[in-house]
């Protein structure tokens, strides 16, 4: 079912899961077949391009990471920086 997605960025050995409300906005702009648009993440305003997969810094374009949606149950390293055991 529709439940079992969720939106991932990439750490430096794997990913992480968004953080619940950033996730929601992901997943309704993603419906909403927007397909480059800015959301505020931790106090800095994001570029979210789903055609290239790709978030990065309104600031500092240069520094990219790839995102994904997949299965909730998809192997992660935690949960917008906060690292599950
Ligand atoms: N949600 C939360 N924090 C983020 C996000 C996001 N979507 N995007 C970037 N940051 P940049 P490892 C990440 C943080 O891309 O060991 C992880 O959450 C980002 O945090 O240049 O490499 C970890 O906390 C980074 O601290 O804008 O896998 C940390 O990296 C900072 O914004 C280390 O993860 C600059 O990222």
């Amino acid at each position: 079912v529709e439940e079992s997605y969720t939106w991932f960025y990439e750490g430096r050995n794997g990913w992480w899961q968004y953080d619940e409300r950033t996730d929601a906005e992901l997943e309704e702009s993603y419906r909403a077949n927007k397909r480059t648009f800015e959301l505020l993440i931790a106090g800095y305003v994001y570029v979210i391009d789903l055609d290239s997969m790709l978030q990065y810094r309104r600031s500092d374009p240069s520094r990219r990471r790839r995102i994904k949606r997949d299965l909730v149950g998809a192997a992660k390293k935690g949960i917008a920086g906060l690292k599950i055991k």
